[in-house]
């Protein structure tokens, strides 16, 4: 599964986290003769044979540990992580790593673990640093993974999730009739869009997929897309990445999906997805499925398994949920069984995601919340409304000159689908609010 270019770009983060703590660095030393080396500013240095010496020497010495350490990678990944836990006490991962938990393990679950934390272990700045790698881990890891889970979704008590899409069961939360109207906040039409992550049960989480895996997997899907296709309420056609097959684009028609937000971007530029072996194998079994009124898509081989998702430029919220609702069992009907835990809902490769691994989302024009020309303020107010804030493009993408951001519930993890919706309309309306508050932009 290591590729020469993921152990390459490993390498060169190794040597910039071992250059940040006293003693963190190699058994031997390797690390820290380079690490001193790299403190000593090169002019200061004996010109630059010293500097090219010890650099040697540390090389000589990194090759030694490998030959003695039996296991090299685990043993890196366990550096990372004490590395990551003193320097980035906010990485989830490595903040609640438990080592007799660990060290109970056998020998292959040790093993399996640390590669759930390898994108931590390696990317010291995570916020979470894990991803699941196959369905069943978060039940097999539960002792520790748990701690993790429940600490990003700040629940207290055990995780108990519920699946419940039917909004007829939140009546006393709706407006009368049921619908979501967000006319009655005094809005147009505006862009919505709901999301969530899906796995299919049969293949191992992305992170541990082979290439065969996912080229299997794409193939499964295909069939799936093929009876969606002759359906009328569906239509539309399969977009494929990988080389070579009938339904393969050009790189210039990929960057066109992308740019209408309709394809995902090359994993590869990111760092997480990249340790956590996730963007490995580009752009083999990657692709999407997008129906005729492009109103529905489905990504296949990005952070999940498949992103499904719903949207449209309207003014009601339960037409693309609904929607969604209705795709994602059609999908589940000619594909394969979504892989689901008992305690932790629907499978994520991102525990960020789990239970609901739904996103609901809206554009939303807040001139005088974004004044300055950035999401600060409309971050702050949104935190307390239990609303995430972002780019009009997506995540960590500008926001919109006008002042359009894009706004969705928080919350993703014991938290009904519907709950979910019925929070986002009930968040903008607080948010118009607040945005009627603020003094107008100039
Ligand atoms: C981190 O730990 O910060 C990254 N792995 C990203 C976590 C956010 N989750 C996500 O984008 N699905």
């Amino acid at each position: 599964m290591a590729t020469f270019s993921r152990m390459a770009s490993y390498g060169m983060r190794a040597l910039r986290s071992r250059g940040a703590v006293v003693g963190a660095g190699s058994v031997l030393g390797g690390g820290a003769a380079l690490m001193a080396v790299q403190s000593v500013p090169q002019a200061q240095a004996d010109g630059p044979s010293l500097y090219q010496k010890v650099s040697e020497m540390a090389d000589r010495l990194e090759k030694l540990e490998k030959a003695l350490i039996g296991d090299y990678r685990s043993f890196q990944l366990l550096e990372g992580i004490k590395t990551a836990r003193l320097t980035h006490p906010d990485n989830l991962m490595a903040k609640h790593f438990d080592f007799d938990y660990y060290n109970s393990l056998p020998k292959d679950l040790q093993k399996r673990l640390l590669e759930c934390c390898a994108s931590g272990a390696e990317n010291h700045d995570s916020g979470m640093g894990m991803y699941a790698m196959n369905p069943e881990d978060y039940d097999l890891f539960k002792p520790y993974m748990d701690v993790v889970i429940r600490a990003y979704h700040k629940i207290p008590g055990e995780v108990n999730h519920k699946t419940n899409w039917d909004l007829s069961t939140k009546a006393s939360k709706l407006p009368a009739g049921g619908k979501l109207d967000l006319t009655k906040l005094g809005l147009g039409k505006t862009s919505m869009r709901v999301r969530v992550g899906r796995n299919l049960a049969d293949f191992p989480l992305p992170g541990a997929m082979s290439k065969e895996d996912r080229l299997k997997m794409e193939q499964e899907m295909l069939k799936a897309f093929k009876t969606l296709m002759k359906d009328p309420a569906y239509g539309g056609r399969y977009y494929s990445l990988t080389p070579g097959l009938p339904e393969s684009i050009s790189d210039k028609e990929y960057k066109q999906l992308v740019k209408e937000h309709l394809m995902f971007k090359d994993m590869a530029a990111d760092p997480y997805l990249a340790s956590a072996g996730i963007a490995s194998d580009w752009p083999y079994g990657r692709g999407c499925y997008v129906s005729a009124d492009r109103g529905f898509i489905v990504w296949v081989g990005e952070e999940d398994h498949l992103r499904i998702m719903c949207m449209k430029k309207g003014t009601v919220i339960n037409d693309v949920f609904d929607r969604l609702k209705g795709a994602c069992d059609v999908v589940e009907k000619h594909a394969s069984k979504f892989a689901h835990s008992k305690d932790y809902g629907f499978v994520t490769s991102c525990p960020t995601n789990l239970g609901t691994g739904m996103r609901a989302s809206l554009h939303l024009q807040l001139p005088n919340l974004t004044a300055d020309g950035t999401e600060a303020k409309c971050k702050k107010v949104c935190k307390p409304l239990g609303l995430s804030v972002r780019g009009v493009g997506g995540e960590h993408t500008p926001i919109g000159e006008d002042g359009t951001v894009d706004i969705s519930p928080s919350a993703r993890l014991m938290i009904e689908e519907a709950d979910i919706v019925v929070a986002l309309y009930q968040g903008i309306k607080d948010l118009l609010a607040e945005e009627k508050k603020a003094p107008p932009r100039k």
